[in-house]
């Protein structure tokens, strides 16, 4: 086991990493901008360095800054956690070089499963079920209408190096799809330098299914079901939660099987999400990401996991401590996301923190690195922390989230609680009815816009 990891991060997630190392009896080194030499990362992991100017560019993406700070401290593994660094298959390279262990997947999967193209194909061939489309890009818009008459319209055409919504352009008949296949071809090309795009069948009205997946790199994985993800604005998630409402336990162990699966052949290792479209009983795979993901807690709530305990054990050789029959669900859980924003916008809003009290209680998680007097700087996301709750079932969690959501005060900066208290008022929440418009749709009907 390592004695000392190097968190590549900051906020929340810094933090999660930080008390997974402690527990296991692990030093941990936090980096940081010049901008957050307050922040509660740095107070609270064993040692720290600064790696740069505010702007990530220089810091949190700084690999040789981050190297270095692992040979000064003698941090013997780097944990990434999400964003910045942690699907850059470079950085993954970079510190294998240096013989710094990546708590993550292998450069080679990183990079796999950042190509849009290379990872649907790859699914394909481990017998992952994707939406029916191009095979691999299209070239030009003769190929793109042919497609789209063997597929029928409405097709969606997507660049390979997007990603997370961006460079997407719907068309519904084939004029559409000329201008539509043009316009994406060029965005792309000015947005990530590569003009490849394909082309899918459009599903009009799915839910975003992920499935939870964690492997040893020696041929060993298994699935930790699935989590619902279709509140999102602007393909940011806003509201999360497991097991899917719509998901039976049948079509659970068939799709995590699947998965599963495809991570032994792959000898994937540590956590990864495969992300589905969910539609009429189907499910189609999109993307998959090869890092911790933000709502990760939802799933160690009903399975009573430390996922990041998970990470740091394969990554240093160890099995992981469960197999897929100790996998057991217990209740619901919901995460909500707590942005320093302002409705009716979603405009952030950094700056002072007065106040912060934690919810807390049965079946309430707090993850936020917020304190009081505390000033978030305008130069990061908007995340200030996530509201975790645990209930015996869905109605219990949803009663239990309205509870803590009424016990959290952070006073100085305006945040998306007011939205949760409006969200858990409406019956579609309630009853678990909605898909991946219903936000937008919702949205557009309170505010506007
Ligand atoms: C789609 C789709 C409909 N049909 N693909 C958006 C982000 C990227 N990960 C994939 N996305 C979509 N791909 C097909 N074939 C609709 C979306 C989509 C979406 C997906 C998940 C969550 C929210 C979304 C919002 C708008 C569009």
């Amino acid at each position: 086991m390592f004695d000392k990891i190097l968190i590549a991060n900051r906020g929340e997630i810094a933090l999660r990493v930080i008390r997974a190392c402690r527990e296991m009896g692990i030093k941990s080194v936090a980096v940081h901008s010049t901008a957050d030499s307050d922040a509660m990362h740095v107070r609270m992991a064993d040692e720290s360095v600064c790696i740069g100017p505010a702007s990530s560019a220089q810091s949190y993406l700084n690999k040789a800054a981050i190297i270095s700070a692992c040979e000064i401290t003698g941090a013997q593994a780097v944990h990434p956690g999400y964003g910045f660094l942690s699907e850059n298959a470079g950085f993954a390279q970079a510190l294998a070089d240096h013989d710094i262990t990546f708590i993550g997947p292998t450069a080679q999967h990183i990079r796999i499963m950042g190509d849009k193209i290379t990872a649907k194909e790859t699914a394909k061939e481990l017998g992952i079920p994707v939406v029916p489309g191009s095979a691999g890009g299209v070239p030009d818009v003769e190929a793109a209408l042919q497609v789209a008459a063997e597929i029928g319209y409405p097709v969606i055409i997507k660049a390979t190096a997007g990603g997370g919504g961006r460079g997407m352009k719907v068309a519904t008949s084939p004029t559409d799809l000329e201008i539509a296949f043009r316009t994406a071809r060029s965005e792309s090309k000015a947005a990530f330098g590569n003009d490849e795009v394909y082309i899918e069948k459009y599903l009009q009205k799915p839910r975003h299914i992920e499935i939870q997946v964690f492997g040893d790199g020696k041929g060993n994985a298994v699935h930790l079901g699935e989590r619902d993800c279709s509140l999102q604005r602007r393909h940011q998630k806003v509201f999360e939660e497991a097991p899917g409402p719509c998901i039976t336990p049948t079509m659970r162990s068939e799709i995590g099987e699947v998965c599963a699966s495809a991570m032994r052949k792959l000898k994937y290792i540590g956590a990864g999400t495969i992300e589905f479209l969910y539609e009429d009983g189907r499910f189609y795979f999109i993307e998959m990401n090869t890092r911790l993901q933000v709502e990760h807690p939802v799933t160690e709530a009903i399975f009573g996991i430390d996922l990041v305990r998970e990470q740091i054990r394969v990554a240093a050789g160890l099995p992981m401590s469960v197999t897929q029959d100790d996998l057991e669900i217990n209740g619901h859980a919901i995460e909500v996301r707590i942005n320093a924003e302002k409705l009716p916008n979603f405009a952030p809003c950094p700056g002072k923190v007065n106040v912060f009290h934690a919810p807390g209680g049965l079946g309430v998680r707090m993850d936020s690195a917020l304190y009081g007097g505390y000033s978030i700087p305008p130069y990061y996301d908007s995340l200030i922390g996530k509201l975790i709750v645990h209930g015996r079932d869905r109605p219990e969690a949803l009663a239990r989230l309205k509870r803590a959501l009424g016990e959290l005060i952070i006073d100085g900066v305006e945040t998306s609680v007011p939205l949760f208290h409006m969200l858990l008022a409406e019956p579609d929440i309630q009853n678990g009815d909605y898909n991946i418009h219903w936000l937008e749709k919702w949205l557009a009907a309170q505010f506007g816009s």
